[in-house]
């Protein structure tokens, strides 16, 4: 594995490459073009201007998140042959720049979705919330606004203010659109991509619903180990694989993480590493990374990824907001390098245990 940490740009992050770079446990970026909206091709101009910056702090970039996918691929309507054209060509752009790993979505409408950025634990921290009966409360079109508050003045990634101005319109986009529908359009899109992605070795990595489950109707897929291997083998081709993010699969506590790690072998192209506590069934907040602050053995989560021969980039996801930091609701710099410095020592003792 590589340990990385997420970084969304000079303009964007309260965090910078130099601090990341201080950090040690970490060598690569996960980056993206962080203005770009959904269907806009991203130049080689552009990634290379990205690359050199992230280079010239002496790291370099590891992979992708995210490039987004626009609602019209989503939904397989209006523009969508457009839109993945010009997806194609940006996915050409990277290949060009070297760059080999890609993290996306396909969830309708909201990215992850979570009721409080900013509850207040114990010791003071904040973490990020999320609890059923809090959205069940609310219409979709308040969802923005109900935590637009607590974003401490940045824009979140999937709650872009332009986006959701449009909410109800989106909404509608969706009204016809089910499970089998959404499975049917990702595998038209994967399979207009794939050739380029062999072309350039690049590894598609889908990333989690985020909660695991059906939020104000909208459909959601990529929720289970069932529905992971549905998709893999529709489209089967090792360039489409998955992050393994623990936290998203990990809000149904039905999903065997371990297992699941296992059973990927091959197609995991991205990890996301976090723990959640969960108070009741309908209500988890994110904890910090060690095993004992919630509900995820660490340990076995990381040992499957050692023993699958994980190879690929890894980070920290969310982390709390300590020691006074303001920044991106589950981005700061402090508790996300504490959790690079947990996974890193796991995996040393994983593999010396096992030598
Ligand atoms: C991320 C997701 O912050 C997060 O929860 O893991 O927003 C992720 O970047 C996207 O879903 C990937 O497209
Ligand atoms: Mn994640």
């Amino acid at each position: 594995m590589e340990m990385t940490m997420r970084w969304y740009g000079s303009e964007f992050d309260t965090v910078t490459l130099k601090q990341i770079r201080q950090i040690r446990y970490v060598t690569g970026i996960i980056t993206t073009l962080y203005d770009k909206q959904p269907g806009e091709v991203w130049s080689r101009e552009e990634i290379r201007a990205l690359k050199e910056e992230v280079e010239a702090s002496g790291l370099h970039i590891s992979g992708i998140e995210s490039v987004n996918i626009h609602d019209d691929i989503k939904t397989g309507k209006g523009n969508r042959d457009l839109y993945i054209d010009n997806y194609i060509e940006t996915l050409r752009n990277l290949g060009e720049e070297d760059i080999h790993m890609v993290c996306y979505n396909f969830m309708p409408v909201f990215d992850w979705t979570r009721t409080e950025l900013a509850r207040v634990r114990p010791d003071g921290s904040t973490v990020l919330a999320y609890t059923q009966e809090a959205v069940d409360r609310l219409v979709p079109e308040k969802m923005f606004e109900s935590i637009s508050g607590e974003m401490n003045g940045t824009v979140m990634p999937g709650w872009e203010p332009e986006r959701m101005a449009h909410v109800k319109e989106l909404f509608e986009m969706y009204s016809d659109i089910d499970e089998e529908k959404l499975f049917g359009n990702l595998k038209y899109f994967l399979e207009r991509i794939m050739p380029v992605c062999n072309e350039y070795d690049i590894r598609m990595a889908i990333h989690p619903d985020d909660p695991a489950w059906s939020v104000f109707g909208l459909p959601r897929i990529i929720t289970n180990k069932e529905n992971i291997q549905r998709m893999m083998h529709m489209v089967d081709d090792a360039h489409n694989g998955i992050t393994f993010c623990s936290g998203s699969y990990g809000t149904n506590l039905n999903n065997d993480l371990p297992d699941m790690i296992r059973s990927l072998k091959g197609r995991i192209h991205f990890a996301h590493v976090r723990n959640l506590k969960f108070n009741s069934e309908d209500d988890f907040e994110e904890a910090t990374h060690l095993s004992a602050d919630g509900n995820f053995d660490m340990y076995e989560i990381v040992k499957a990824l050692y023993d699958i021969g994980f190879e690929g980039p890894i980070r920290p996801d969310h982390g709390r907001m300590i020691w006074d930091e303001v920044a991106m609701p589950g981005y700061g710099l402090y508790d996300r390098a504490l959790g690079a410095a947990y996974i890193c020592g796991l995996w040393e003792a994983i593999e010396k245990s096992e030598r």
